[in-house]
């Protein structure tokens, strides 16, 4: 026993994954039965874990084998704390029974009692086991023997405020009874029981069986007992067939004593639409809002004993009814802009939006949504763009024709607004070196012009043609530049001599088809009319810091100009010395062609169309006098990134340092 705890102690601890999701929730295997409860402030997920059924096993049939438990802060960012319980682990049960069905787990002085029906070694039906932990998410203590006087199975337990603890739980209709104060066994006498049998089956020896049949109920199927309190009402929720050939709703009856009899009110959720025959649910209050917790075969559309577990808001009326709750794709929880933005999971379409499974051979790897054309569109929920403060947008999109993304971000009470629009040119350019895009899945990026405040919902709205969407993910710019603060002290060339900081004046745009016209005579002619128009200017100058040695200026071209590409950059420091520094050279590298002026004086001009390379061209010898000496540059660029590297160098190639940099 001591191994097989070790054991499950190492793999929990081993085992941690995350993953951010929209309904349904965990996206990387099946979680049916989803039990939830609230330790510690945060939300623990006990679902039982669906798999596909191995060799030798029951076809056609629920087949589990292990439990996992997940946790979020946020109902939408889940950890998997990895295999709490295993059915090879069960003292008492089969091993190789695969009927690790419905959990429940609760807290009670300190100590979290996780309960779980499995098949018993050598015997039939079900039985209820107990294992205890420390934590939530363990490591958990198997113990020797289920429970005596439970047969049945999807195990609930309720701890009333009065610290007595409840079981529920299915199996010759719901039952429920007394825990004693160690929480594993049934107080009260056991009673001997007839066993139902189907028609035609042997009959069998009565059992001892404890508690009591809870009262009221409807007739039909009922399986999956969730009792919880809220005020001054005990709900006994549960799976409810309520018509012969039919499918489970989620139904509940109310109380005001925790064992019944119970009044019987309606439903809670309708059948699934698509006849996924089981449904199983839980309901808790977290941070102030009800959730129920329920389950679908979102991953197995041919077979619904493969489900996957999904969460809605729920509400209440004033006299302590429920409100029925329409199943979502986009589930609860607000979605950080920073995470994948699964839009495939919208919240509202218009007419004509489907979505479908990105391979239906692999249906863990989601869906997508399709826009039909122009004018329609979808909208997602509650996505968080605190952390955004200059960003851009990624979004995975797929079209037959030329068309647009549209995004659009709706705020609290305020009419939807454009934030970015992603061009999908899918007909590429002609000739044999490009390929036309038609058809295939594109990662596509365009800046945000707009930052929406706080939460916000997204709407994609299609352009000219129809447009298919996988997800959309938010992320902040590198921040390539600083501005510096007006009262900023002078700063110092870095190690390697660089000057970091420069004013740049808001990138001129040029009509330059290619770099091959920067000859000397153009490049002279072309600076010699743009500087003569400097003085009347009146473009916008910005102080700016690099935290690379080169300033990449394309970068400051996309946030502050009009075009990334195409622009003459102007570009001002002062190097002011304490004492006169002579026998010095410019040594300069840009992107394309530049010129640079020292206190007025043309010193170097770096021509044609370059790359960037450290000292790639150096001045005749200079001067740099006592005090404030102005340099000025001009970097001029066609198609391709802009940027530039400016050092002084001495004699022997050494950088040169030793001065301020103001601006
Ligand atoms: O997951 C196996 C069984 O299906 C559960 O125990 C039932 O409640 C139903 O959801």
């Amino acid at each position: 026993m001591m191994k097989r705890y070790c054991l499950l102690l190492i793999f929990s601890s081993l085992f941690i994954s995350r993953a951010t999701a929209q309904n349904p929730i965990i996206r990387d295997q099946f979680t049916a039965d989803p039990t939830a409860r609230v330790f510690n402030n945060k939300v623990y997920l006990f679902p039982s874990h669906d798999i596909l059924v191995p060799e030798g096993a029951r076809k056609d049939w629920f087949c589990m084998a292990d439990y996992h438990v997940f946790s979020s802060e946020n109902l939408t960012e889940w950890t998997d704390h990895g295999v709490i319980v295993s059915q090879e682990d069960v003292p008492w049960g089969n091993p190789t029974g695969y009927s690790m069905w419905a959990p429940d787990c609760v807290e009670k002085g300190g100590k979290y009692y996780f309960y779980f029906p499995n098949g018993p070694k050598g015997g039939r039906g079900f039985a209820i086991g107990v294992a205890t932990a420390d934590l939530p998410e363990g490591p958990y203590r198997l113990e020797e023997k289920p429970i005596v006087g439970v047969s049945g199975i999807d195990p609930c337990v309720l701890v009333d405020n009065d610290g007595q603890a409840y079981i529920y739980w299915s199996g010759m209709g719901i039952r429920g009874a007394k825990l004693k104060d160690n929480m594993k066994e049934l107080d009260g006498e056991l009673q001997e029981v007839k066993m139902q049998r189907r028609e035609g089956a042997p009959e069998m020896p009565p059992m001892k069986v404890g508690g009591q049949q809870m009262e009221g109920l409807p007739d039909g199927f009922k399986e999956g007992p969730y009792v919880f309190h809220r005020g001054d009402w005990y709900y006994l929720t549960f799976p409810w067939v309520r018509q012969e050939g039919g499918t489970e709703t989620l139904a509940y009856a109310m109380s005001h004593s925790p064992l019944g009899p119970w009044d019987f009110k309606g439903i809670i959720m309708a059948e699934h639409a698509n006849r996924c025959w089981t449904n199983h649910h839980s309901l808790l209050e977290y941070r102030g809002q009800w959730y129920l917790f329920y389950h679908h075969n979102d991953f197995s559309p041919r077979d619904d004993k493969r489900r996957s577990a999904r969460i809605e808001k729920i509400g209440f009326n004033t006299d302590g009814t429920i409100q029925e709750v329409k199943p979502t794709l986009r589930g609860v929880g607000i979605l950080p802009a920073t995470s994948r933005v699964e839009v495939d999971r919208y919240s509202d379409a218009s007419n004509g939006v489907t979505y479908a499974y990105n391979d239906t051979a692999n249906t863990f790897l989601g869906w997508h949504a399709t826009l039909p054309g122009k004018g329609s569109w979808l909208r997602f929920a509650d996505v968080d763009f605190s952390a955004i403060t200059d960003g851009y947008v990624i979004a995975k999109v797929k079209a037959e024709g030329n068309t647009e993304v549209i995004i659009n971000a709706k705020g609290d009470k305020k009419k939807g607004k454009e934030i970015a629009r992603l061009k999908v040119a899918v007909s590429g350019a002609q000739g044999p070196f490009r390929r036309s895009t038609r058809g295939q899945w594109l990662t596509l990026t365009a800046p945000l012009t707009n930052v929406p405040n706080g939460v916000a919902d997204v709407e994609v709205l299609c352009g000219d043609s129809a447009l298919s969407v996988d997800w959309l993910q938010f992320k902040n710019r590198q921040q390539y530049f600083t501005p510096v603060d007006k009262k900023a002290t002078a700063a110092q060339p870095d190690d390697r001599g660089f000057i970091r900081r420069w004013r740049l004046m808001e990138p001129q745009k040029q009509d330059i088809r290619s770099n091959t016209i920067f000859t000397d005579s153009w490049l002279r002619e072309t600076f010699a009319k743009e500087l003569a128009k400097l003085p009347k200017q009146k473009a916008k100058w910005y102080s700016m810091e690099s935290p690379t040695y080169n300033m990449k200026l394309f970068h400051f071209a996309e946030k502050y100009g009009s075009q990334a590409y195409g622009n003459l950059f102007w570009c001002e420091t002062v190097v002011n010395c304490a004492e006169e520094i002579s026998d010095i050279r410019l040594a300069a590298g840009s992107n394309g062609a530049s010129m640079w002026w020292l206190n007025g004086e043309e010193v170097l001009l770096l021509e044609g169309d370059r790359r960037m390379v450290v000292d790639d061209g150096v001045s005749k010898r200079l001067t740099l006098k006592k005090g404030r000496n102005t340099l000025r540059g001009a970097v001029i660029n066609g198609p391709g990134l802009s940027d530039m590297c400016i050092r002084f160098i001495d004699e022997q190639g050494k950088p040169v340092k030793g001065y301020d940099i103001e601006n």
